[in-house]
C-alpha cells in the first residue's frame, strides 16, 4: 500500500504520473492511467487548443479519476492551451520547455493544481512563490526535451529548496526507480518512456518496436546549439541533424526545415526516415508491451518490495 503527500493531495491510489508526451499523451493513454490509479496526463504539444479541449472532454468521458494536461510553453498555441484548461477546470496541469509565471494566477483561480516541470532549484523556488502545488523535478536521463542536471543530483536539491511535494522524472522506468525517488526526498514519481509501450498508447508500432528494441545506450540527445537539447532515439536522422549543428555550413534554416514536423512524423506515422523518437535512457529496460494497469501495479509492487526489505540493510 503507497501513501504519499502526493497522492492526498491530487487523490490517486499511487504516486505515479503519467509523463505528457507530445502527439502520443492522448485522452484514451491518459484515462487509462489514472483509471489504474496513477495520474494520467494529456500531453498538449503544439497542438490547437480545439484539440485540446475535445481530449479533455473524451478523458472526463473515459474516467471518473482525476487526470491532467501537460502545457508545452514553447508552442504558439500555448495561450489559447491555457485559456481551454481553465475553462475546462482540469484536476491539475503540469507545464513544460518552460517558466509558467504567466497562467498560474488564471489557473489558480480556476480551482486547478499546477504542477511545473522545473530543471533547476531556481525555478522550484519560484514555482513555489507563485503558488504551484508541487513541482516536477526532472533529470537529464528523461526523454525529449531535457535540463542539463541528472534526476539524482536535481530531486534532493529541489527537495531542499521548496517545501511543496517534488515529483522525480527522468530515469525512472520501474519501482527500483520509484523506490530510489522516494529515498531522495521525492513524494512520487512522473514516468513517460514506459507508458509509451502502453497496450491503451495509441503511438504508431514502429515507435513501440524502436524503444523494445533500444539497449542503454541508445539514446543521444541533439539541439544543445540552439538551447533546446532534446533527447531521442538514435537513428540515421538524429545523428543527420547532430553533424549539420556542427557543420559551420549548415544553416539554422536548413536544420529547421530538416527537422520540421519530426516528433509527429514519429508518433503518428512512424516514420524511420525523417521521425524523431523522443525517448528517455531507460528505454533499455523495457521489454514488452504491457496495459497501463499491469504498468501502474507493477511499478508500485515492485517498489513495496524493496522499501520492505530496506530495513533489514540497517543493524
Ligand atoms: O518539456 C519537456 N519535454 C519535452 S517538450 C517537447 S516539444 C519541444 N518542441 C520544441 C522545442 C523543445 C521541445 C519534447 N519534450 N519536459 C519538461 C522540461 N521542461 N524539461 C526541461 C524543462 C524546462 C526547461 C527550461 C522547464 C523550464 C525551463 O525554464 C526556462 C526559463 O524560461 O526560465
Amino acid at each position: 500500500m503507497f501513501n504519499t503527500r502526493l497522492c492526498d493531495l491530487i487523490g490517486i491510489k499511487f504516486p505515479i504520473f503519467q509523463g505528457g508526451m507530445a502527439w502520443i499523451s492522448d485522452a484514451v493513454l491518459a484515462s487509462a492511467v489514472s483509471n489504474a490509479g496513477g495520474l494520467g496526463i494529456i500531453a498538449a504539444g503544439n497542438s490547437s487548443a480545439e484539440y485540446v479541449s475535445e481530449q479533455i472532454k473524451k478523458a472526463k468521458a473515459l474516467t471518473n479519476r482525476p487526470f491532467g494536461v501537460n502545457v508545452m510553453l514553447l508552442s504558439h498555441h500555448a495561450d489559447a492551451v491555457a485559456e481551454v484548461i481553465a475553462q475546462e477546470m482540469v484536476a491539475v496541469v503540469t507545464t513544460g520547455a518552460g517558466n509558467p509565471s504567466k497562467y498560474m494566477s488564471r489557473w489558480l483561480n480556476a480551482g486547478i493544481k499546477v504542477i511545473p516541470v522545473v530543471p533547476s532549484t531556481g525555478l522550484a523556488k519560484l514555482a513555489q512563490r507563485n503558488g504551484a502545488a508541487a513541482v516536477i523535478a526532472e533529470g537529464y536521463e528523461s526523454g525529449g526535451h531535457v535540463g542539463e542536471i541528472t534526476t539524482l543530483a536535481l530531486v534532493p536539491q529541489v527537495c531542499d529548496a521548496v517545501d511543496i511535494p517534488v515529483v522525480a522524472a527522468g530515469g525512472i522506468g520501474d519501482g527500483r526507480g520509484l523506490a530510489a525517488a522516494l529515498m531522495l526526498g521525492a513524494t512520487g514519481v512522473q514516468v513517460g518512456t514506459r507508458f509509451l509501450v502502453a497496450k491503451e498508447c495509441n503511438v504508431h508500432q514502429n515507435y513501440k518496436d524502436k524503444i523494445i528494441a533500444a539497449r542503454d545506450i541508445d539514446t543521444m540527445t541533439t539541439g544543445k546549439k540552439s538551447g533546446h537539447p532534446i533527447r531521442s532515439l538514435k537513428t540515421p536522422f538524429s545523428r543527420e541533424i547532430f553533424t549539420k549543428e556542427y557543420d559551420p555550413s549548415a544553416t539554422d534554416a536548413e536544420l529547421e526545415a530538416r527537422s520540421k514536423g519530426a516528433y509527429r512524423l514519429a508518433a503518428l506515422d512512424g516514420d524511420l526516415n525523417n521521425g524523431c523518437f523522443l525517448a528517455g535512457q531507460i528505454s533499455g529496460m523495457i521489454s514488452r508491451e504491457q496495459s497501463a494497469q499491469e504498468i501502474v501495479e507493477e511499478l508500485a509492487a515492485e517498489a513495496e518490495a524493496i522499501l520492505r526489505e530496506a530495513p533489514k540493510w540497517l543493524k
